[in-house]
């Protein structure tokens, strides 16, 4: 269940990089408005949103995952469940009719935690290109 699931990710966790807040959120230790949960995934909402839906998609087990430009071949099944909870999240809140899914990955993407997370936007006019 969750609550197993959330205890065995603190352990993984700490194992694959420094602990970071998204530890705490997973463990349910400091609240979030959480919009979607799996075994796997967690999605949860911004606390510092850029658009009238902004949520963050992040693997419970982050396994090495401090960012994308860390990925490896072992991390393929979480990276495609991970797109696959933005597209579940997309619909529950109603902007699947256009949304965008952003990974910010190390400090010149202004990553500002290493626990890697999508960010899902969407309920307005978003423009291109980004900043
Ligand atoms: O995005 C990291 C994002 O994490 C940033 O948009 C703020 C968000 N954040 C940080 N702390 C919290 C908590 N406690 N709840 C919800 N959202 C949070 P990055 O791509 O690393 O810049």
């Amino acid at each position: 269940n969750n609550e197993q699931a959330a205890a065995k990710a603190a352990a993984v966790n700490a194992n694959s990089g420094a602990p970071t807040i998204f530890d705490k959120i997973i463990n349910k230790e400091i609240p979030s408005s959480i919009v979607y949960e799996d075994e796997k995934v967690l999605a949860f909402r911004d606390i510092s949103p850029q658009a009238p839906v902004h949520v963050l998609v992040i693997p419970k087990f982050r396994d090495g995952l401090t960012e994308l430009g860390k990925a490896e071949a072992r991390h393929g099944e979480i990276l495609g469940e991970l797109l696959h909870a933005a597209k579940i999240v997309a619909e529950k809140e109603g902007i699947l009719d256009g949304f965008r899914v952003v990974i910010n990955s190390g400090p010149t993407a202004c990553q500002s935690v290493y626990h890697l997370h999508l960010h899902v936007l969407g309920g307005r006019q978003m423009n291109w290109p980004p900043g």
